[in-house]
This record gives C-alpha cells, structure tokens and sequence, in this order.
C-alpha cells in the first residue's frame, strides 16, 4: 500500500520466490519427519503440549476448502509496518516484541468494561482453526489456517450499550519493542475499526494462533483480528484495545491517505484502487493471477450487511 508509485509494485519480489518452493516442500516434509519421530519419544500429547497449544482445534465449518499457503511464506512475507515497511522486516525485525505479559483493554460505550490478560482471553471460549484467504489490498493473496474464536464472543461479555455504532481496535505502538514507530509512516497508534454489526458477524475472528501454534510476532503476537472479507490492512494486529464507540473511528490508513483506503474497504474487483486494478491477484506460491472474487468470496455470508449501500462511495 503505502506511499508508493504504481511502478513500484511488486511482481519481482513474488516470482522468484516461486521457483524456491519445491526446496520449501522437501524442508516442510523433514520438519514433519522430524516431528514423527518425537512423537514415538514423547507421546503425542506431550509434543502438543509443548509446542503447539491449537493442535487439536476444531475444525471450523467457515473454513475455505483452498490449499493452505506454506508456513513459511505466512510468516516471512508480512506487512506490519511497526516493524517497518518491507515484507521481510517483520519476520527479521519482530523478535523484540514481547508478546507476554499482555492485557487488552475492552472500553468505551459498554456496560462491562474490562481488562483481559491474554492468557484469561484465550480461554474465553473455544479456540477452532479457521482456513480463510486474506487479499491484501496490493494485489497480492494467501491462504491461511488462523486459530482463533468469533470477536462476537468478547464483544457479548463487554454488553455494548446502545451508542455502541462502530469497535476500535489499537494496536501497541512502543519504539521499545517496535522500531517501525520511530518513523512517521503512520500516525501511530495503528487504529482500525468495523461497523458493530460487522464485528458481531461470525465470521469475525478474534485470532491467537496461525498453523495451531501460537500466532509468530510478525503475525501479530499475541492477539489481532481477522475480517477475511476485507483487504487485510482491517486485520490489525497487537491489539491493546477495542473500544465502543458512537462515532465511525478514524482509522490509521484513512487519515493517511483517505481517497485510497476507506473505512469499509471491503474486496471488490469492481472498484478499483486509484493507482491499480482491484479485478486480479496473485495467490503467494503461484504463478499467473486468479479473479479477485467479491467480498473476496464470502459474499454469501455477508453482502447483507450492506445491503443498499453504494460501494463505490462506500470503499
Ligand atoms: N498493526 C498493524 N496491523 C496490520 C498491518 C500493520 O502494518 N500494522 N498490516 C496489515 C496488512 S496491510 C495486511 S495485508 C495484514 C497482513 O497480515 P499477515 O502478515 O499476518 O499475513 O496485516 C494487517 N495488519
Ligand atoms: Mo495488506
């Protein structure tokens, strides 16, 4: 996204990336070798136990039947400018991040406000594995198995009074930990936000983990959102806070450059972005461009939620 010319972007940095995949299969087939040879040591609990605390999610019925893209790419080609704005600084810069303690802190218009430790968070409900495509506004696509349990869930314990219109959602912004906020990309905080009726919808994750483990810092550690049928920079990651609010949030990429992202921003091949084409996208690992789908393919589950509305005015 960013502050970028169209001739800037990207393809050169995928299509290499492409051609070392089969090296990525054979490394991914010896982690999984490797990994069966500790279960004949341990147990199979034990191995769950110690490294990958969603192991055994239920698998959600919402999931996408789409091959999943290969962890490594999930977790070395990030957006998450806190950590700077390359796709690989996350994954190299993000170890300063320090995921525990954690509290996030549900505010603002509701009868319940608290502050949640994560480790009380994640229990809140059951955590499923949910497959969803994430399209990044880019151009660019993955598939991805989040571990996580409907936002629905936390917003319901906080009793959102009646001026409750819209959720807030905060990222941690420290220069400690993140030495992207050191620089005036953004106006810092990261600051996203959804109407509540889209927060409430059940395919809204609150999100902890990716691949059943818990969720790598450049994923964003340890708790973000995930609303798979919008561009992805709604997905805010970190998070410390969700605050109800009356009013429509002003939300770190619209107040940056509001003509390009606005607040809905939901995937629409019909509406282009002013610098590129919104109909195609390249899905990470392959090669040539797949339709973009509407409401990148969760149409049938949410297009009723803006039913009336014109989504050329409302991008
Ligand atoms: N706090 C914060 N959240 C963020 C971003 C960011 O820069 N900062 N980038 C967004 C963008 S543009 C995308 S595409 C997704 C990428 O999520 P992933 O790296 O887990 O695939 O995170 C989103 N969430
Ligand atoms: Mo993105």
């Amino acid at each position: 996204m960013l502050i970028r010319r169209s001739t800037d972007i990207i393809p050169s940095e995928i299509t290499p990336r492409a051609l070392f995949e089969d090296r990525r299969a054979f490394l991914r087939d010896a982690g999984l070798f490797a990994a069966g040879l500790a279960v004949t040591g341990l147990g199979a609990r034990a191995v769950q136990a110690q490294g990958k605390p969603f192991a055994g999610a239920r698998k959600s019925p919402l999931s996408v039947a789409e091959a999943a893209t290969p962890f490594k790419d999930v977790t070395t080609y990030n957006n998450f400018y806190e950590f700077g704005t390359g796709k690989d600084d996350p994954a190299e810069r993000a170890g300063t991040l320090k995921p525990r303690p954690w509290t996030i802190s549900v505010e603002g218009e509701c009868a319940k406000p608290k502050r949640w430790d994560i480790d009380e968070l994640m229990k809140l409900a059951a955590v499923e594995e949910r497959i969803y495509r994430l399209r990044c506004v880019e151009g660019w696509s993955m598939v991805i198995p989040w571990n996580g349990f409907p936002l629905s869930e936390l917003v319901k314990r906080a009793e959102p009074n009646s001026k409750a219109k819209y959720v807030e959602f905060v990222t941690l912004s420290d220069e400690k930990q993140m030495p992207g906020v050191r620089l005036p990309v953004l106006d810092w905080p990261y600051v996203e936000g959804l109407r509540m009726d889209e927060a409430m919808h059940p395919l809204a994750l609150l999100t902890f983990g990716l691949y059943g483990d818990l969720l790598p810092n450049q994923n964003g550690a340890p708790v973000r959102i995930v609303v798979p049928w919008k561009y992805g920079f709604k997905s805010a990651k970190s998070i410390v806070r969700i605050r109800f609010t009356e009013t429509e949030p002003k939300t770190a990429w619209n107040k940056a450059i509001p003509s390009e992202y606005g607040f809905y921003s939901n995937v629409n091949p019909q509406v282009d972005h002013p610098r590129w084409s919104q109909a195609k996208e390249r899905r990470i690992g392959e090669f040539g461009k797949r339709a973009t789908l509407m409401f990148n393919g969760y149409g049938e589950q949410v297009a009723s939620l803006y039913a009336g509305m014109d989504l050329k005015k409302y991008y």
